[in-house]
Formats: C-alpha cells, structure tokens, sequence
C-alpha cells in the first residue's frame, strides 16, 4: 500500500448515483475531488458488471487526476480490473481474511463495523480502515442499523488501525465527533447533492481540521 491510510480518511467520498446523468454525476465527483475529498469509493448496488466496470473506469481516470485513492464497494474484482487502490466489504460480502487473500497484501481493505468485536475481528483478519455508522439517520439507500456515537468510541478505544464515521453526516454535526479519536468521516448526499459541492466540500475540511 503506497498510501498513508491514516490521513486519506480524512474526508471520504462515497458516490450515490442518484437520477444524475453519467456526465452530471462524474461532473460532481471531479468537483468533489478538486476541491479536496482526501478519498472516494465507488458505491454500486443494482447496477450490470459491465456497467460497474464502466462507471469505475471513468470515475478512476477523475481520481488518478487528482492523486486519490479509490475504493470500490463490495466488488474484489471490479476493483482489480480497474485497479483501484482498494475495496469495501460488509457483514453480506466475502469473510474478510477471504477478501484479504484474493486482492493481496498491497491493496486496501476497508470493512465496515457496527460492534467491537466486529472491529475486532476485522483488524486480525486484515482490515486496513473500519467504517462505523450509521451514527445518524441516512436517507441513502442502505441495509444498516444505527450505530451510537458511544459505540463508536468503544470501536476506536478497542482497534488500532483507523476508523471513519458514516451515515447521515453533514458538515453542521462534524464537532459531534470530538474525541470520538476517528480519522475522518465519510458522505455521500452532503457531498453528492450540495449545492455548491465547491464549497461543501472546503467548508467540511475546515470543520474537521478543528475536530480531528
Ligand atoms: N453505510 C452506512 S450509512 C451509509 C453507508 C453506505 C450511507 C450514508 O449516506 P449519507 O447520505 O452520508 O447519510
Ligand atoms: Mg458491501
């Protein structure tokens, strides 16, 4: 892994397609990573092979661009067709140690987490990041349960490999995570429907710059 994995989590993009077009929806992720995204994944549920290896196409040639490292949910081989920099797995998707041996020891493994020994066991089995949420109500499309801010604390206090909040995040309740000791928090609708993706974006890295 050629990348500090501790400060790309910083502020994590995690794409929605929405009704946008192809072009609407790459437009705002290039926004998105010119303006200082730290980390994007590619988040595709109900979409074709084909169509997933497309989309992770372009959306990899936006990333390479700007020198950030893409993760693609769920899919080990979307992520090495295209070679991305890593993938995201959850509680439905290959057992974690399974994932770690297909895409090797370079490439990053994110894995989400709701409880401790979750996070525990993902960190033996060869996690590189945990994703922990939803800490808030989330109208993204998603199969999750909500996740106490004091639980993700548990989390952190338990694991020494970085941790990431998600789910219903919004610029406005980055201060929520003060002390909670994550290394960063990732969006999707705050980033992929603001208005002013611009300016979301610079004024979310500002808050976190007093939160982390
Ligand atoms: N995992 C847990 S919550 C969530 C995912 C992918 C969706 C978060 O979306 P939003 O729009 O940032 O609430
Ligand atoms: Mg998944």
């Amino acid at each position: 892994m050629d990348v500090n994995i501790t400060k790309v989590l910083k502020l994590y993009l995690v794409t929605n397609r929405y009704d946008y077009s192809d072009e609407e929806f790459l437009g705002r992720i290039e926004k998105a990573c010119q303006n200082g995204v730290t980390l994007a994944q590619l988040r595709e549920k109900e979409v074709t092979t084909h169509k997933y290896f497309e989309l992770a196409t372009k959306v990899k040639e936006i990333t390479d661009r700007f020198r950030i490292p893409l993760i693609i949910d769920d899919r080990i081989d979307i992520c090495q067709a295209v070679d991305a920099a890593g993938v995201h797995i959850g509680d439905n998707d290959l057992p974690i140690s399974v994932a770690r041996r297909l895409i090797g020891p370079e490439k990053i493994l994110g894995v989400s987490a709701k409880s401790a020994m979750r996070a525990t066991q993902a960190e033996l089995e060869g996690a590189d990041y945990l994703g922990v949420g939803a800490i808030y109500p989330t109208k993204t499309k998603v199969i999750t349960k909500p996740t106490s801010i004091e639980t993700l604390k548990e989390i952190t206090r338990t694991v020494s490999i970085p941790v990431i909040a998600i789910g219903g995040i919004k610029e406005h309740t980055i201060h929520n995570f003060k002390n909670t000791e994550i290394n960063g928090v990732a969006m999707v609708s705050e980033i992929m429907c603001a208005e002013n993706i611009a300016d979301k974006v610079s004024d979310t890295i500002k808050e976190l710059d007093q939160v982390l």
